[in-house]
This record gives structure tokens, sequence and C-alpha cells, in this order.
């Protein structure tokens, strides 16, 4: 009888197992697998400094010291509208936006405590308001990424692998700062519409720690059963969890050593990168990838079956660098021309390869050409093919038909970043 009822309590109690995700959920990540491409924002009180926003950690700011900065923080450029038109611009049909990061600094106007832009800036207004009334009005959906992990808040002890050095006393109650959470989520999924989804990330602070993830992940779903649910945790994805994502990776590689997994689950996927190498601003990196590379990207993300969000750090002003504009409206430029191999596909037959990575939908095979294989292509494990012509223009390629597969006969004039050959059945 003991093991009669252990067996039938553990997987829904302990595991959470019995997850059934509603139908307007599986219709969401049919949604957001189609989008294929979304707009990362790192964008808080950590970037008055223009030290990413790892600073208060990296410099070992105590919570005393670092409560100075929002005095600083008044980003009156900050324009919503523009914002919002510039990721459309660029092609993408998600914002992901830190509504806390690390730091614990809420950019919404949370009721939690105080440390938030609106109670403790001169700016005193919510940027994540204004940005999802003006994600509504432009059909792009709207996602929060928001941290686990919490340098500042009292009660988020023990402390972690991190924030260390905030000063902060040795004792607090995890409990109260997991109640604190789940307040903060509720209010981002009452007040500000139809959620995404949440982005997740810092779990791997306290990995051993009870966070109590089905009580989030369930108010999430109870609150909006279509918000999507991802966790950053870098392992396959937990029960409860809507998309898998991989930080800097793309799915099932590990050239990031924090990917704990390279294993792919059985869930919508994601990659997200940096246009320079940080995330929050960072006023002195000029390391941008070139447009081409962040098509590649792109490409190879969706020759992976997963989606590109492509990340900005907006400045303390609330301006977007133009070296990250330029960049997003070269992209867009690219997807207006080449869109119907990126968007509403899924990964194609032929393996991603170092010469690039093929997409397909509705019959249609779409071969993306990004390094140059040279005048020939081979192409095996390919069902019939009975046609091939360039993506843009139209124009015929020619096939050559052997055991196992065609030889594409490669165009003279290519995209410098990603030639695409539809392959019609
Ligand atoms: O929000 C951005 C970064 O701030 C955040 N994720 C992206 C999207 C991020 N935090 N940390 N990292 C990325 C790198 C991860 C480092 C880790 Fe570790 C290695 C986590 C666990 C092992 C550093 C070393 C932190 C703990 C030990």
């Amino acid at each position: 009888m003991r093991n009669f009822v252990i067996a039938m309590l553990l997987p829904a109690a302990l595991f959470g197992q019995s997850y059934q995700p509603s139908e307007a959920n599986q219709k969401a990540r049919e949604w957001f697998q189609d989008a294929r491409f979304g707009m990362f924002i790192h964008w808080g009180v950590y970037s008055v400094l223009g030290d990413g926003e790892w600073v208060m950690n990296n410099r070992k700011i105590t919570v005393a010291d670092y409560e100075k900065l929002p005095p600083r923080f008044n980003p009156t450029e900050f324009n919503a509208a523009e914002w919002v038109s510039l990721a459309k611009a660029a092609g993408m049909k998600y914002i992901t936006i830190t509504s806390k990061h690390h730091d614990g600094f809420a950019m919404f106007g949370t009721k939690q405590n105080h440390w938030n832009i609106v109670d403790a800036t001169p700016y005193k207004k919510d940027p994540i308001k204004m940005l999802a009334d003006e994600c509504r009005r432009q059909g792009v959906k709207l996602f929060f990424y928001h941290s686990h992990l919490d340098w500042h808040h009292p009660d988020y002890y023990p402390r972690g692998r991190t924030g260390q050095a905030s000063g902060r006393p040795d004792h607090g109650d995890f409990e109260k700062y997991l109640t604190f959470m789940d307040s903060q989520l509720r209010e981002l999924l009452t007040g500000y519409g139809e959620i995404g989804g949440i982005w997740f990330d810092g779990w791997w602070d306290k990995p051993d720690a009870n966070w109590h993830l089905d009580r989030t992940y369930g108010l999430i779903h109870s609150l909006q059963p279509a918000a999507l649910i991802g966790n950053n945790h870098h392992r396959l994805p937990f029960p409860g969890e809507d998309f898998q994502m991989f930080e800097k990776d793309l799915p099932g590689k590990k050239t990031a050593e924090f990917n704990a997994t390279a294993e792919i689950g059985k869930l919508p996927l994601e990659t997200c990168d940096t246009i320079n190498n940080a995330w929050g601003y960072n006023k002195d990196d000029k390391q941008f990838k070139s447009t081409t590379q962040l098509i590649h990207y792109l490409a190879r993300a969706a020759g992976y079956n997963g989606n590109f969000l492509l990340n900005i750090g907006p400045m303390p002003t609330g301006k977007i660098q133009p070296e990250f504009v330029e960049r997003l409206r070269g992209i867009g430029k690219w997807l207006e021309r080449n869109g119907e191999s990126i968007y509403g596909t899924r990964a194609g037959p032929v393996a991603p390869a170092s010469w690039g990575v093929t997409t397909e939908k509705a019959g249609k095979i779409y071969v993306h050409v990004l390094d140059s294989p040279g005048d020939l292509l081979a192409l095996s494990k390919l069902p019939a093919v009975k046609s091939a012509k360039l993506l843009t223009t139209g124009a015929p390629v020619e096939i050559s038909r052997l055991k196992g597969g065609i030889v594409l006969h490669l165009p003279q004039q290519r995209d410098e970043a990603d030639t695409v050959i539809v392959l019609e059945r």
C-alpha cells in the first residue's frame, strides 16, 4: 500500500510531470517557432556605468554603494515606439526584455519594494508598461527576462556562487524571497496585457536550492496559459517549461563551458547571442559582429530548428547605439528579400554543415549557402526534387542528379551573407 501511495504521489507532487500544456500554450509554441527571430534587450540601472550587467558582482560593489546608481538613471530619451519599430525593421517578431536582472533592480513599477525604476530614479516612469503598450500596437510579442538570482534582496539567502561581495547580512529567509519573486511575476502577468513568456536566468547560482519551480511555473500558467516558460539553467528542460534555450551556442553545441548539457529535448529551441561581447551596455566594447555574421547565425539557428534571440544593450539615456541600429537594419533588409526561408520554417532534411544549412516548409526546401563551397554543392539524403531556383530572383539553378542525391551548380552572383536556393519537390 505504501509503495502504491508513493508511486501515485511522486511523479505529480515531486517532479511535476503532470504538466500538460494547454491548447493555447501549444499554439503559442507553434507561433514561437514560426517567429524564428527576436530582440533581446538588457537594460537596467547597471547601464549607467557602461560596463555590462555583471558590474555589481565583477567590481564587488556593495548594495549600499550600488544604491547610489538609481538617482543617476534618467533615460529621458527612451522612446518605446522607436525600439519596437527598430525590432520590426530588423524582422524581429518578439522582444524579450529584462524586467529584473541579477542586480535585482526592477525595470517596472513593482509594488513589492522600492528597488525599481519608478520609485528609485528621477525618471519615475515604467518603461516596461510603455513597451508593452507599444508592442501591442505594433503586433510584436513581449517576453520578460526575469532573474531568479538576486544580488540585492536580503532574503536571497543563503547566497549562491555569485554576489558574495554585496555586504548583505548573513541571514535571510529564502522562502520569503521566493514569495517576493512570485509576487513580482504576478504583477508582470496581470498588469501588462498578454505576455509572450518568461525567460528565467540565474537558477545556476544555487542549483541545489529548492526553488519551488512547480509553484512559480504553475502560477504563470494559471495566470496566462499561453505564456511560454523557458529557463536558462543550461540543462535539459525541467517539467513545466515550454521551450529550451541555449546561450551563445547553437542548439546541441557546447562551445560555451557553462552549457552543462548539449542534449536537446523535445521543446521549441532558442539561442541567444550578443552583437559585441556585452549583454548590458558596455561603452568600451567595440568588437561588433558584422551584419553578415549575424545573418549567418540567424540562418544557422533556423537550420538547427531554433530561434535566434539577438541582444542589444541600450544606453542609460534610452538611446540605442548606432552600431546596433545599423546591423539590425541590415539584417532586416536581407530578411525582406529572404524571410520566406526563415519564418515559419523548420530544420531542413540536410544536416547543418560548414557550407551552410537547410530549412523547409510546405514542400519547399531552402538551401542556405553561407560559406561558399565553391561552384558545386552536393546534397544527399534529399527527397526527390523537381526544380531549384534562386529565392530572390526566381532564376533557375542547374541540378545534376546522381545516385543518392543532387549537385547544385551555384550561381556566380551570390548574396554576400546567404544565398538561398529553393528546392521544390
Ligand atoms: O543575461 C545574460 C548574462 O548576464 C547571463 N545570461 C545572459 C543571457 C549570464 N550570467 N552568467 N553567464 C551568463 C555566464 C554563466 C556563468 C556561469 Fe557560473 C558559469 C554560471 C555558472 C557557471 C559564473 C561562474 C557564475 C557562477 C560560476
